[in-house]
């Protein structure tokens, strides 16, 4: 199983897509094992978008991020990094494939509603940036048998 850091960013909170963004990766078959609410600090921002630190729209990202909550989740599933981020589409949203949570609702390239991690490598390093190991629950899913062939699950 792989686990995905994913945000509901400022935007997505105030579009009111929270729900919507859930239900989507709860019927897909991902399981929820972590969800929060956070108000974001520059502390945490330097880390999560280092590799945007020198671009020019850092400031103007940071200052989004914080301007109000975020809804900070931990979904698992095999290829969980990969299933997901299909499932949000392309940053810049009004290029999204229709059928994505960013084709769907959003057009902008900054107010694209939803983080989600890049890769298995980063998905780790967010979950512990994001979350205390109290505050997952990797509770057992009675359904997966449905989901996943046994093979799959491994
Ligand atoms: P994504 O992985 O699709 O969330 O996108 P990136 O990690 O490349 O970018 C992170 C965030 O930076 C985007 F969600 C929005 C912002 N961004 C801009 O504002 N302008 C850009 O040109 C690229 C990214």
């Amino acid at each position: 199983m792989e686990r995905s850091v994913v945000l509901i960013k400022p935007d997505g909170l105030q579009r009111g897509v929270a729900g919507e963004i859930i239900h989507r990766f709860e019927r897909k078959g991902l399981q929820l094992i972590a969800i929060k609410m956070i108000a974001l600090d520059d502390a945490l921002l330097d880390e999560w978008y280092a590799h945007h630190k020198d671009k020019p729209f850092f400031a103007n990202l940071k200052a989004y991020m914080k301007s109000y909550p975020v809804v900070a989740m931990l979904w698992e599933g095999v290829e969980a990094v990969a299933t997901i981020r299909k499932l949000v589409g392309v940053t810049k949203a009004r290029e999204a494939e229709p059928g994505t949570i960013r084709g769907d609702f959003a057009m902008s390239q900054q107010y694209n509603l939803i983080h989600a991690s890049e890769n298995a490598e980063i998905a780790k390093k967010e979950e512990s940036l994001m979350f205390s190991p109290s505050e997952v629950f990797p509770w057992k899913k009675t359904d997966l048998t449905h989901i996943y062939l046994d093979e799959e699950l491994g």
